[in-house]
């Protein structure tokens, strides 16, 4: 029998071989918008339902300490599509267009470097930031090549918590069908190209904006989680005393925490939060249902990635934007025909930039250089695999996380550290960069921190009404 791995090796390096694959490798690439890992198959809510989510795991290979570059989007969707970390290319923030990096401005994007193997790329809903689309990496896009989403419904008075000047930190359920929500639309249209059969192989994109604020969903998935029985977050009222200056400001305890409190919201949070979780999850399971029912199912793998993760009041912090396990952690599946056994859980440390490398690898076609990553595959076989590789997480020039499966460590620009030891406190509340006995670990840790911080790239101009 043909060893179908060197096979493709020699064949890479056949000129013209990978213009027109006769070996089809198809990618279903779906992203989700600001989940973190209350998911049930991860674990992390014991209230949440996701059973499309949990099916998928249960198809494929469940990645469950995945971290994100960034712990906002832009970042790390740039990041996870160029394959260059934020600390090489400067995009560190939102209002960052990747394109104005100068690392960046002409880098090959993962459905860019597939296209010049054959591939079609075509894709609907947030995949880039939503304020940058990225159209030199696709054919087609839903709805546009210059708005990536299609509008959400909203309920009629604003904003529906009653937390005054918060922009779209709100939740409410919606008197609206789920097929008048964006991420519908977004999922129907992926589910039409899954129904064909199509000429090139192809890699395409179905970018999910919930469970992204505001949490605004019909109102049957509210109905889900009575607010009066949701399970809050787990949180010690003390557990900023001991982190430095750099992380408190990172918490902002004074900003959303306080705000949630004053208005009696956490609650109402957690519920807005599982619901729109939920919601996301059903149309997850549309399109996977349109793989499943379609000509396609066979020759494709579905790779699905979270941004980054997202706290709801844990150390006093809500949203993404910080350092700690609730924001750097986030979902991260593949099921593929071609590696990895239904129902494989890995627990290696692993990150959103092995993305680049791996589908690259799924697919048959040569590695791209430089890319920061590295393929999963040898995981993907054997989920016990050595993998002696840290994730690293930044947020602005400078502040890192560095996650081992044991432990945690942040080094803020300044200087500032934490470290915390997962084995003994998975909850990241003990601070030890401070106390004796760990500068060999600490050493070991710093080890993984990038050699150099890139200069910030340009800002942009978001256009007013597209959603970030
Ligand atoms: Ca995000
Ligand atoms: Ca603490």
């Amino acid at each position: 029998m043909i060893d179908r791995r060197k096979f493709l090796a020699s064949a890479a390096a056949m000129p013209g071989y990978f213009a027109a694959p006769r070996d089809r490798r198809n990618v279903l690439f779906i992203s989700i918008d600001d989940l973190n890992d209350w998911i049930g198959c991860l674990g992390g809510h014991p209230d949440v339902k996701t059973p499309n989510l949990d099916r998928l795991a249960g198809r494929g290979v469940l990645f469950t300490n995945a971290h994100c570059a960034a712990p906002l989007c832009n970042p790390s969707r740039a990041s996870l599509m160029t394959g260059v970390l934020p600390s090489a290319s400067g995009v560190y923030q939102n209002n960052q267009p990747m394109r104005r990096s100068r690392v960046l401005a002409d880098a090959v994007t993962l459905p860019q470097h597939l296209r010049t193997h054959g591939y079609s790329m075509t894709g609907g809903g947030k995949i880039y930031h939503g304020a940058f689309p990225d159209p030199p990496s696709w054919d087609e896009y839903f709805p546009s090549q210059q708005q990536n989403q299609p509008l959400n419904p909203e309920p009629p008075k604003l904003p529906a918590n009653g937390i005054p000047n918060t922009a779209h930190f709100d939740w409410s359920g919606l008197d609206a069908r789920v097929e008048e929500m964006g991420d519908y639309k977004t999922a129907e249209w992926v589910r039409a190209r899954l129904a064909k059969r199509h000429d090139r192989p192809f890699f395409l994109g179905c970018g999910i904006y919930k469970p992204h604020l505001p949490w605004y969903v019909p109102r049957r998935f509210f109905e889900m989680y009575p607010a009066d029985k949701v399970t809050l977050p787990e949180v010690k009222a003390d557990d900023l005393d001991d982190v430095p200056e750099a992380g408190r400001r990172m918490a902002k305890p004074d900003g959303d925490h306080a705000k949630v409190i004053k208005h009696g919201q956490w609650r109402k949070a957690v519920q807005g939060y599982l619901a729109s979780i939920t919601f996301a999850d059903e149309m997850v399971g549309r399109v996977l249902d349109g793989l499943e029912d379609g000509p396609n199912a066979g020759d494709t793998s579905v790779v699905l990635w979270s941004d980054h993760g997202w706290h709801l009041g844990e150390k006093l912090h809500w949203r993404k934007f910080s350092l700690w396990e609730e924001a750097t952690h986030n979902v991260l599946m593949v099921a593929s025909p071609w590696a990895g056994k239904a129902g494989t859980r890995c627990d290696r440390t692993v990150s959103l930039s092995d993305i680049y490398p791996t589908v690259t690898d799924l697919c048959g076609v040569p590695a791209k250089g430089g890319v920061a990553g590295r393929s999963l595959l040898p995981l993907m076989r054997n989920p016990k695999a050595e993998w002696r590789h840290a994730a690293l997480t930044t947020y602005g020039r400078g502040n890192h996380s560095v996650r081992t499966e044991r432990w945690r460590y942040i080094r803020y620009a300044g200087g500032a550290e934490e470290l915390y030891d997962r084995m003994a406190d998975a909850m990241e509340w003990r601070n030890l960069a401070g106390k004796e006995g760990y500068e060999e670990v600490k050493a070991e840790l710093r080890r993984a921190l990038p050699a150099a911080d890139e200069a910030p790239s340009p800002v942009g101009k978001v256009a007013p009404g597209i959603h970030d």
